[in-house]
């Protein structure tokens, strides 16, 4: 099994701990810490289930024992792909007491995406809820299962059909093994990936709780404080920025939303009196527009965190007229880095930046095409390290190469700009992937799904503006003979086992590309000139 780490330079990591970063906690050991303060406060809410801080441990340590009692060992991967629910988090901290390293899984996420998590990670179980919005999981699974090996078990919250379901796993009665050391890596999350498929990002214990205990503070967040998970939960932004685990850490209530929908979620906030939760651009304006004529009473909620996408000035200076709560903008990354606008900040940098980043101690360079750094104020390539963000993703060397700089920069593949205060104003990508909705989609995997189809002599996808999604894709296509039909290529991306924000939002035909002058396709020229193609002569509707 491959090795899992997460290396800082050893004077780096000497700083980070004595300048309080990296305190040696444990992501068990904090919950542990939690439930022995406030064992009777309620720590998670969900459908008809509220769970105290204790109730929620003890549900952890038995399913602990439960996975031991499957024969897996500490280090071993597990892809979890569970939606909004609190048996996410006693999964996930069932894993962690058991030292098993949770693999973190969209609930979109199709048979391509997670056979690629289980051979990446080499994961030796996988967890997913028996059905959810219409889908049902142990479908997915048999397909994981033919697909891959070393898939060992397949449990299933509900109702297990051939699987073993979670609550009918006999458990050990062996010792709990001790809890890892606080330098190791804790669990693999996704990136959102602009080349191919989603990478693996270990995350150590002590520089992702750095991240979401400063991220509690920087927002607020309290014992007095509910923070309402409306965007899956296994996403880096509603799970760390404060997020989930931030709201734990701060003795917070958690208020888990089954879908994102102003419905359901206005009747959440009213119920259950929620102060604060995060959402992407267009879910927020979605709610901007249903709170003028919604019958629910949203006055309990202080913060709206949003972030994930860029957030335009014009919406974001409607927030607090529209939903009566202050905007905090979240420019974040599953690999590091996450700038917050601050609470108290004049409305000016509310509105027009990204806010700045979380530690006096995460380095932002902003340099040119070259490599030389640029003035405030200039947009450019933004790179980045600190306490909290990778120098490497999990076994993958082509990656690693590019992505990371001889010393240790992260290249964040965004153009932004950087205030004189030093927050940062983004700009866009270099790379080519397609931000929809936040949702990160690479150019370049949609291309190859493309190529597959017999009807297609070559493909360049590229990003769109869109009112409503910020972005959305767009297929060129150049048929071999005979065009096939939209709706055909379509269907085919989708029955390739692709989430479905993946398929192609819009095929264009065209006769040829333009090649360079040696004959060849430069892709990244090629995308920007359909784009701008695509620009002059459709109107945005299309
Ligand atoms: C968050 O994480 P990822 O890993 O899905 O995506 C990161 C990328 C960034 O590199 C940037 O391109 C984009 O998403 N992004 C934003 C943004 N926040 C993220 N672009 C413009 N404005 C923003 N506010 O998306 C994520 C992780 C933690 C907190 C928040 C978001």
């Amino acid at each position: 099994m491959q090795e899992l780490k997460q290396v800082w330079p050893e004077k780096d990591a000497l700083r980070y701990r004595e300048k309080g970063y990296w305190r040696g906690e444990t992501m068990f050991g904090f919950l542990a810490q939690r439930a022995r303060e406030i064992p009777d406060r309620i720590a998670v809410i969900g459908g008809e289930q509220r769970w105290t801080y204790a109730g929620l441990l003890e549900r952890a340590n038995e399913n602990a024992a439960r996975f031991l009692a499957l024969g897996l060992c500490p280090g071993q991967r597990v892809v979890v792909q569970l939606p909004n629910i609190p048996e996410f988090l006693s999964v996930v901290f069932g894993l962690f007491r058991a030292n098993l390293i949770p693999v973190f899984a969209l609930p979109a996420h199709r048979v391509t995406e997670i056979s690629h998590f289980v051979e990446k990670a080499q994961a030796s179980a996988y967890v997913v809820a028996a059905r959810d919005g219409g889908f049902d999981y142990r479908v997915l699974a048999r397909e994981v299962r033919a697909r891959t090996v070393g898939l060992g078990h397949v449990v299933v919250i509900g109702e297990a059909e051939e699987f073993r379901a979670l609550d009918d796993i006999p458990r050990s009665e062996g010792a709990l093994p001790p809890l890892p050391s606080p330098a190791g890596v804790a669990f693999l999350q996704i990136s959102g990936g602009s080349t191919g498929l989603p990478k693996l990002i270990p995350r150590t214990h002590d520089d992702y709780i750095y991240s979401f205990r400063a991220s509690a503070d920087i927002c607020g967040l309290g014992k007095n404080s509910v923070f309402m998970a409306a965007l899956p939960v296994a996403h880096n932004f509603p799970m760390s920025s404060p997020g989930v685990f931030g709201a734990l850490y701060a003795g917070s209530r958690i208020v888990m939303c089954p879908s994102p929908s102003a419905e359901t979620a206005f009747a959440l906030i009213e119920q259950e009196r929620v102060t604060m939760t995060g959402v992407v651009p267009p879910l927020a304006l979605l709610w901007m527009q249903a709170a003028s004529t919604s019958k629910y009473d949203i006055s309990s909620l202080e913060v709206l965190l949003v972030g994930g996408a860029k957030f335009s000035p014009e919406p974001a200076s409607g927030v607090r007229a529209a939903l009566g709560c202050t905007l905090q903008q979240v420019f974040g990354m599953a690999e590091g880095l996450v700038n917050y606008t601050r609470l108290d900040d004049p409305d000016d940098i509310i509105v027009n930046t990204q806010g700045r980043p979380i530690s006096p101690d995460d380095e932002v360079l902003i340099v040119d095409d070259y490599g030389n750094p640029l003035a405030d104020g200039e947009p450019g390539l933004l790179l980045t390290r600190g306490p909290y963000t990778i120098r490497a993703y999990h076994n993958d060397d082509a990656a690693n190469a590019r992505s990371f700089t001889e010393d240790g920069y992260y290249r964040t593949g965004d153009i932004v700009s950087r205030t004189r205060a030093g927050y940062l104003v983004v700009q866009g990508r270099a790379g080519d992937h397609i931000n929809r909705a936040g949702e990160k989609v690479s150019a370049e995997e949609i291309e190859d799904n493309l190529l597959a189809h017999p009807g297609v002599f070559d493909a360049a996808v590229v990003s769109i503006p869109d009112p409503y999604l910020g972005e959305r894709s767009c297929a060129f296509i150049i048929p071999k003979g005979e065009r096939p039909g939209v709706v055909v290529l379509k269907a085919f991306v989708r029955g390739r086992g692709l989430a479905e924000f993946k398929v192609p939002d819009q095929i264009v035909f065209v006769d040829a590309f333009q090649t360079t002058a040696v004959g060849k396709v430069n892709r990244k020229v090629l995308r920007q000139q359909l784009r701008e193609r695509f620009l002059k002569t459709v109107p945005s509707e299309a």
